[in-house]
C-alpha cells in the first residue's frame, strides 16, 4: 500500500494518497476551492501561480496555495476561514480589474466568472483598464476555430502547459513580464499563422475565456452568442481509432461545442477533428430523403456530379418505395443468379451492432460471404500476419503503454496527423526519457522528439527489419528462455536473416549499418520495448511480410505480454477493430471464426437458423474485379466510399457503373452514391446509440446528441428493414438487443454486457469477470494459437510491384492530412477543417521541385499508368527526394485515380504506398489580366 497521510480538512479527518495535493483531497471530499491556473484534468502540472485557491494551515503565518501544497501528517487545513475567503476574493477582484467586464464579452460563462459570481463578485475592485475603448487589445480571430481575446487573459499559463506539456506541440509561450505577461504563438504570430495545429487543448484549459471556441461566438469572435446549452451528452469522437471520449454540448439541436472527457484513451484530450470537426453532421448537404435514380440518368465510369443538381439524376421517393426498390433489385439478382452475384461493403464508421447486422444480412439475406469493409485497404495484411503469428489480430497492449516503455518504435505511421491524441503519449514518453525510434521514409513532426529517426527508402522495410533481426541474433540479444517456452520458427528465421547483415542491407534500405546495429540493440536490450505501426507497413504488396518481421522482433526478444511491451497496429477508423470483430470480413464469422470450418459453420447455421455459404467470400478489390468479370451484379454499400478510397479509381468506378443494382446508405451523396440506383439517407454518429471498439480493444458507448435531419433513418433500422423485405423476419426492439445477440456468440465480449458498457462507458476486452476490469495486456502466458506458441514466419526481400523507370521516374505515395478524413466525405463538409486544407495538393521536396524547374503553388499533373490528376504543388521538406505525396481526400485531385491495385497475396491489400509516377506542370492558362 502506498503511504496514506492523515490530516484534517475543515475539521474533518481525511487522508491523502502519495503525491496528492490539498486541493485534490478537497475535491475528492466534495469541498470546492476556487482554482484558475490549476487545470483540473489529468496530465496538468499544478503551477500555483494565481493564488485563487489559498487555504489556511494551522500554525502557518501565510496562506498556502492548495493546488501545489501537499499535506503532511496531522496538518490542520481550513478552506473556509475569513482570512482565506477574503484573500481569494481579493485575487478575483484584482484579476477582474485587469479584464474586460463580465457583462461585456464572451467570457461571462467562463470558469473565472462562474467562480467569481459564486463568491458574490461581479466586477473588478478598481476601475477596469478596459473602461476606455482604445485600451482594448485586439481580438485575434485568425485561427478558423479559436478566438483569442487577450483582454480576458490572467496570464495563468494554463494554455502554455496545455500546449507544451499535455499535447506537446510547443507553440504557445509566455512573452513579457509581470503584469504585461501574455501568451504568444510561436514568435508573436497571429494564432492562425503560427504552427498551431488547432487541437484546442488550450481552449479547454483556459479558465477565463481568453481562448474561446468561435462556434460559441458571434462572427467577430467578440461576443458569446451561445449563453447556455440545452444539453451536454457524453459520447465519442467519430473519427479515428483512438476512440476519444467527448462531451458534446447542444443548443437548438445543433452541436456547438465539443470537449474531451476523461476517457482511458484520451484523458480529456482531443485533436482538431474531434474538437472542431463536428459540424459535418449538421451540413446542409446531408441526405434527408430517399432517392431513386432516374431512368434516363446514365451510369458511366467517369461520372462527375460535382456542382450538378442531384435532382437531375435522382428523384425523391417515399421510404416505402425506396426500400422496396432496394430489396426487389437485390432479390431479383439473388433469384436469377444466386448469392454469388451479390456483395456488400459495410462500415467501420458505424457501430458494432450495425456491423454485426450488416454481415448477418449479407450471409443470410444475400446468401453469400461476399462482405468486406475498409479494413481490407487498411490493416488486412497486419491482421493476416498477426493471426498467423500470434493467433489474434488485435493489439497486445494499449497505446498508453508507451508511457511504461523504455523503447518505443513507431514505423510506417504518422501519429501526429493520424492518431494525434495517441501521439501526445508518445511525445510525453520521449520527453520523460523513453527512447523513441521512428522509421519512416517521410519526415514527421514527432522526429523532433526521437532518439533515432530512420528515413529509409520506401518499400524496403523487410531489408531494414531483417537487418535488425540479424544483429539481435548475431549479438545473441534474443531471449532464449522466452523462445524455448513460447516461440516456434526461430531456427528458420536464423537461417533466413543470416544474409541480411546491416552492411549488406545499408544500401538497400538507405540506413547506415552502424545505425541499424544501434537500433537493434536498443530495442532488444531495453527492459520494455513496444512497436507501433501503420499503413507504411501494411499497404504494400509485401505488407504481410513487413508485419511478419515486426512480429519476429517481438517474439525473439520476448518484448510482448508485459506492460510497456508488445505489438500495436494503430487501428484507423473509429470502429475498424469492432467491425472486424463483428464479422464484417469475407472469411470470418464474428471473432475471426473461419466460414470454411464445418463445425463453426454448423454452429452458426443452428444459431441463425439457415444454411450458409460454405466458401469464403471475395474481398474489396476482388469484388470490384468480379464486377468487371460479370460475376457480381448487385451491391449494398453502407458508410463506405469506394469510388474514392479504392485503388485504381477508374477501374473501381467503371465497376460501380456496371452493376445492375447498387444500394448506397450514407449520410451524404458521395462519389459512390453517384452510381447508386437507390440512396438511403442514414444516421450520423452524433445521432445514434451504439458501441464502438477502439484500437486499444475498448468497447465504448456512443450516444445521440442531435436529431437526424429530414426523413433520415437509423442505419441499423435500415439494415433490419432490408433484411425483412428479403424475408428474414428479424425483430429487434433496440440496439441493445442486437448487441446482446452478437455478444452471445463472441467469446471476446464475454462478461461485457450492454448494461455494463452503459454503466461504465468503456470496457476493455477480454474481461475475466462481469466486475473485473478488462485485460489491458494480453499474451502474458502464451498465445491463442493452436499450440499456444507464437510462430515466426521469415520474410524475404520483394520489391514493390511497380518501381520507377525512365518513363515514370518518381514514386507516388499516398496518405492523409491532419484535417481531412479519408475521402473527404465528412471533413470537406466540416467548416473549420475544410478552411484549413481547402484544395487538392501534391507535395514534393523543395529540392525535387527546384530540380524539375517547378514552383510551389503551380498547378501540376501527376500521372501514373492508371491516370492523370491535377493538383496544386506543395513544397514539403518531409517528402523524400524522388517522391510525390498525395492525400486521397480531394475529389478534384483524386489520388486513387493513380494508385496501383496490385494486392498482397495474404492480406489482399493494395499497394497504396508505392507506384511509379511522373509530374508535369499544367499548360499555363492565359493570364487573366
Ligand atoms: N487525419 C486523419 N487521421 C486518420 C485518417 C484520416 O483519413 N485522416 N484515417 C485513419 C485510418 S483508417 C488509418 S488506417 C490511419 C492511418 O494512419 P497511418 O498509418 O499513420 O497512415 P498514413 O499516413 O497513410 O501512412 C503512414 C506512414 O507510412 C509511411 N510510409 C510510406 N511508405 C512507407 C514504406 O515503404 N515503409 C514504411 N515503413 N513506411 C512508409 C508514410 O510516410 C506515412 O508517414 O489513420 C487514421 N487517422
Ligand atoms: N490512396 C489511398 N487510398 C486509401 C488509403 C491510403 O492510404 N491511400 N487508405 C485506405 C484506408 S486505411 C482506409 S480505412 C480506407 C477508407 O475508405 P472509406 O471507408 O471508403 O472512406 P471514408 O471516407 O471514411 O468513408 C466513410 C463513408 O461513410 C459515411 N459515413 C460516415 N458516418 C456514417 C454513418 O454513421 N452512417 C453511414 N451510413 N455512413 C456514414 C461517410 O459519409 C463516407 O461516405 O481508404 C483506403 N484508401
Ligand atoms: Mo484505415
Amino acid at each position: 500500500m502506498t503511504n496514506q497521510i492523515a490530516f484534517t480538512l475543515d475539521g474533518k479527518p481525511v487522508t491523502a494518497g502519495e503525491g496528492e495535493t490539498i486541493w485534490e483531497v478537497a475535491r475528492r471530499e466534495g469541498t470546492k476551492i476556487p482554482h484558475l491556473c490549476h487545470v483540473d484534468m489529468p496530465g496538468y502540472r499544478p503551477d500555483g501561480n494565481c493564488r485563487a485557491c489559498m487555504v489556511d494551515i494551522e500554525g502557518e503565518r501565510v496562506l498556502a496555495a492548495s493546488c501545489i501544497r501537499k499535506p503532511t501528517a496531522g496538518m490542520v487545513v481550513k478552506t473556509d476561514t475569513e482570512r482565506a475567503q477574503k484573500s481569494r476574493a481579493m485575487v478575483f477582484e484584482l484579476l477582474a480589474s485587469n479584464m474586460r467586464p463580465a457583462n461585456d464579452g464572451p467570457d461571462n460563462q467562463s470558469a473565472f466568472w462562474q467562480w467569481a459570481s459564486s463568491m458574490g463578485i461581479s466586477g473588478g475592485r478598481y476601475e477596469s483598464k478596459f473602461a476606455s475603448e482604445d485600451l482594448r487589445p485586439e481580438f485575434d480571430i485568425s485561427n478558423p476555430a479559436i478566438a483569442v481575446n487577450l483582454d480576458a487573459c490572467i496570464a495563468c499559463g494554463a494554455c502554455v502547459r496545455a500546449c507544451r506539456e499535455v499535447q506537446v506541440n510547443d507553440v504557445i509561450g509566455m512573452a513579457d513580464r509581470g503584469n504585461h505577461s501574455v501568451p504568444v504563438f510561436d514568435m508573436h504570430d497571429p494564432m492562425g499563422l503560427s504552427t498551431c495545429v488547432t487541437c484546442g487543448e488550450c481552449v479547454q484549459a483556459c479558465p477565463t475565456g481568453a481562448l474561446y471556441e468561435k462556434s460559441l461566438m458571434d462572427k467577430a469572435g467578440k461576443t458569446r452568442v451561445v449563453q447556455e446549452f440545452d444539453k451536454v451528452v457524453d459520447t465519442l469522437c467519430p473519427f479515428c481509432g483512438v476512440g476519444c471520449q467527448t462531451s458534446v454540448a447542444v443548443k437548438d439541436n445543433r452541436i456547438v461545442q465539443v470537449d474531451g472527457r476523461n476517457g482511458y484513451a484520451n484523458e480529456n484530450r482531443l485533436c482538431v477533428k474531434g474538437r472542431f470537426g463536428f459540424d459535418y453532421a449538421m451540413s446542409k448537404e446531408r441526405l434527408t430523403k430517399p432517392l431513386i435514380r432516374r431512368d434516363d440518368a446514365p451510369k458511366t465510369g467517369d461520372l462527375d456530379l460535382r456542382g450538378v443538381d442531384p435532382l437531375t439524376v435522382f428523384r425523391e421517393a417515399t421510404w416505402e418505395e425506396a426500400m422496396e426498390r432496394a430489396a426487389v433489385g437485390l432479390k431479383k439478382i439473388l433469384d436469377t443468379r444466386g448469392g454469388q452475384a451479390l456483395s456488400g461493403f459495410g462500415s467501420a464508421k458505424g457501430s458494432n451492432e450495425e456491423a454485426y447486422l450488416f454481415q448477418k444480412l449479407v450471409r443470410l439475406g444475400f446468401e453469400t460471404n461476399n462482405v468486406d469493409h475498409c479494413t481490407r485497404l487498411c490493416h488486412a495484411s497486419s491482421v493476416a500476419a498477426l493471426m498467423e503469428g500470434v493467433g489474434s489480430g488485435a493489439v497486445s497492449a494499449p497505446f498508453t503503454d508507451a508511457l511504461k516503455a523504455e523503447c518505443i518504435i513507431v514505423i510506417g505511421a504518422r501519429p501526429t496527423t493520424n492518431h494525434p491524441v495517441a501521439a501526445t503519449y508518445f511525445k510525453q514518453a520521449a520527453k520523460r526519457g523513453a527512447k523513441l525510434i521512428i522509421m519512416d521514409p517521410r519526415g514527421q513532426d514527432m522526429m523532433r522528439h526521437a532518439t533515432h529517426s530512420l528515413r529509409f527508402k520506401a518499400g524496403s522495410d523487410v531489408a531494414m527489419l531483417n537487418a535488425l533481426l540479424h544483429v539481435i541474433i548475431e549479438d545473441k540479444l534474443y531471449d532464449e528462455q522466452y523462445i524455448q517456452a513460447n516461440v516456434s520458427g526461430f531456427e528458420a528465421l536464423k537461417a533466413k536473416v543470416k544474409d541480411f547483415s546491416p552492411e549488406a542491407m545499408a544500401d538497400v534500405c538507405g540506413i547506415e549499418a552502424s545505425v541499424l546495429r544501434q537500433v537493434a540493440r536498443t530495442y532488444a536490450t531495453s527492459e520494455r520495448s513496444i512497436i507501433f505501426w501503420g499503413m507504411g507497413i501494411s499497404q504494400h504488396t509485401h505488407g504481410t511480410d513487413n508485419a511478419r518481421c515486426l512480429i519476429a522482433l517481438a517474439l525473439i526478444t520476448g518484448q510482448i505480454g508485459r506492460p510497456g511491451t508488445g505489438l500495436h497496429p494503430l487501428r484507423g477508423q473509429n470502429n475498424v477493430q469492432g467491425a472486424s470483430d463483428a464479422g464484417l470480413i469475407p472469411m470470418y464469422f464474428p471473432d475471426y471464426k473461419s466460414v470454411e470450418n464445418i463445425d463453426i459453420r454448423n454452429a452458426y447455421e443452428n444459431f441463425w437458423g439457415q444454411t450458409l455459404d460454405p466458401k469464403r467470400g471475395l474481398t474489396v478489390v476482388e469484388i470490384i474485379d468480379a464486377i468487371h468479370d460479370g460475376e457480381i451484379k448487385g451491391m449494398y454499400v453502407m458508410g463506405e466510399n469506394p469510388a474514392m478510397s479504392d485503388p485504381d479509381q477508374t477501374h473501381a468506378r467503371e465497376a460501380l457503373a456496371m452493376l445492375d443494382h447498387l444500394v448506397v446508405q450514407d449520410i451524404f451523396l458521395t462519389e459512390t452514391a453517384w452510381y447508386a440506383d437507390v440512396v438511403l439517407p442514414a444516421s450520423a454518429h452524433a445521432e445514434k446509440t451504439g458501441t464502438y471498439t477502439n484500437t486499444n480493444r475498448q468497447v465504448q458507448i456512443g450516444r445521440p446528441a442531435i436529431d437526424m435531419p429530414g426523413e433520415a433513418r437509423q442505419d441499423w433500422e435500415l439494415i433490419v428493414d432490408l433484411a425483412n423485405r428479403l424475408g428474414l423476419g428479424w425483430n429487434y426492439g433496440h440496439v441493445s438487443d442486437v448487441y446482446t445477440e452478437m455478444a452471445s456468440v463472441m467469446p471476446s465480449l464475454k462478461h461485457i454486457s450492454w448494461d455494463r458498457i452503459e454503466r461504465e462507458g468503456s470496457v476493455i476486452y477480454p474481461a475475466d469477470g462481469p466486475d473485473t476490469p478488462g485485460n489491458e495486456i494480453v499474451f502474458s502466458s502464451g498465445f491463442p494459437t493452436s499450440d499456444g506458441r507464437g510462430r515466426i514466419v521469415p520474410a524475404d526481400l520483394l520489391p514493390p510491384d511497380e518501381v520507377p523507370d525512365a518513363e515514370y521516374p518518381l514514386v507516388l505515395t499516398t496518405g492523409r492530412l491532419l484535417e481531412h478524413w479519408h475521402t473527404g466525405a465528412m471533413t470537406r463538409r466540416a467548416g473549420v477543417l475544410d478552411a484549413i486544407e481547402p484544395r487538392g495538393i501534391a507535395a514534393m521536396n523543395p529540392r525535387e521541385i527546384a530540380r524539375r524547374g517547378l514552383h510551389q503553388g503551380d498547378m501540376v499533373e501527376v500521372e501514373t499508368r492508371r491516370g492523370t490528376v491535377e493538383a496544386i504543388l506543395r513544397a514539403d521538406r518531409e517528402v523524400a527526394d524522388g517522391m510525390v505525396f498525395m492525400p486521397f481526400c480531394f475529389n478534384e485531385s483524386p489520388a486513387n485515380k493513380l494508385t496501383n491495385p496490385m494486392l498482397d497475396p495474404y492480406g489482399k491489400i493494395p499497394e497504396f504506398k508505392y507506384c511509379a509516377a511522373r509530374i508535369a506542370p499544367m499548360a499555363k492558362q492565359e493570364a487573366a489580366e
